[in-house]
């Protein structure tokens, strides 16, 4: 499947692992609150397979507060110094803030994953710019602290696209370059199960916005609502957002359990590509103008971008 170009070092589709330095992330929270834990964690997640790993230190979860510019980068700076040096994955860092970022990137960070879509903190949007690096713009409604209390869209998947495609306007008017933008729905941010499901069933549409869509469903309390899973037994729900993302254009799946993901995510690429290449025997072998013998349908890649078949 053939992905729009960009300043990311990696091939995609890839894996990103999440690394929550928190005490209070909504499914890991705790579990790698110290350094020594967070870097094993890390290492280990990048050994399974993961081309990137999204270091975060201040939780989004629904109702969670906000933490101080001290302490987020007393959280995750000394884990981004020991896991640029300790693994060749790529070092994203998840925080609303310029300051974090600016630290992040001088630790060696290459990516910044900005939930508010540089709309936070009025110093991101300058500093992605003058930086050159890759950014994620993800869709929020509201903010955490009550995003989830009702939310109400009369169009969910006109509006992501809608709202995505501003802020990436937004971020070219400051300076940013097209090949930095990464754009994500935001599964979960200000959504009940209904507006996570479209989202998930219409990601094609954001991908035809033109940049590597990034897609953050792992464990997420819609997976939780449709299975009626705590979040450790999420795993296999969240292996397929992976594969349906990946068919509908999805470019990056930022997950907690790597394997299993990286694992789904090579086998149904491999099941794209197959077709793909078979297409295209069909319309060699039906002539230049590929009218007669060749398949009428689309080939995956080309639905997940909503173009037809030539
Ligand atoms: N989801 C979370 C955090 N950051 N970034 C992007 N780009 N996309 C997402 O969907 C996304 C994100 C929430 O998940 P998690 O990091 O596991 O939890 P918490 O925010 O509670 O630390």
């Amino acid at each position: 499947m053939r992905f729009p170009a960009t300043d990311l070092a990696v091939d995609l589709p890839c894996v990103m692992g999440i690394v929550n330095v928190t005490p209070d992330s909504f499914s890991d929270g705790g579990l790698h609150a110290d350094a020594d834990s967070a870097v094993a964690h890390g290492l280990l997640l990048a050994s399974e397979g993961a081309a990137i790993l999204d270091i975060g230190g201040e939780s989004t979860r629904p109702g969670s507060e906000p933490v101080s510019l001290a302490d987020e980068l007393a959280h995750v700076l000394p884990v981004i110094e020991r896991l640029v040096i300790g693994t060749p994955a790529l070092i994203s860092v998840d925080t609303t803030k310029a300051a974090v970022a600016r630290a992040a990137l001088a630790a060696g960070a290459t990516i910044i994953n900005d939930v508010t879509a540089l709309r936070g903190d009025p110093g991101m949007a300058a500093l992605v710019a003058e930086h050159g690096c890759p950014v994620c713009l993800m869709h929020m409604l509201g903010e955490p602290r009550t995003m989830q209390d009702d939310p109400h869209y009369d169009d969910v998947v006109g509006e992501v696209v809608a709202f995505l495609e501003q802020r990436m306007t937004a971020a070219l008017a400051v300076g940013v370059r097209e090949e930095q933008i990464l754009l994500d729905p935001g599964i979960g941010f200000g959504k009940t199960l209904q507006h996570n499901l479209l989202l998930l069933a219409h990601l094609d549409r954001i991908a035809a916005l033109g940049r590597p869509v990034v897609l953050g469903a792992s464990r997420k309390r819609f997976i939780g609502a449709l299975l009626g899973a705590e979040q450790r037994q999420r795993e296999v729900g969240t292996v397929a957002t992976t594969v349906l993302g990946l068919v509908q254009g999805a470019a990056v799946v930022r997950v907690h359990d790597v394997r299993p993901n990286v694992e789904a995510l090579r086998v149904a690429q491999a099941v794209i590509e197959a077709g793909e290449a078979g297409d295209a025997h069909a319309a060699r072998g039906a002539g230049a103008d590929g009218a007669a013998g060749a398949p009428h349908r689309a080939n995956v890649a080309d639905r997940a971008r909503g173009r037809g078949a030539p």
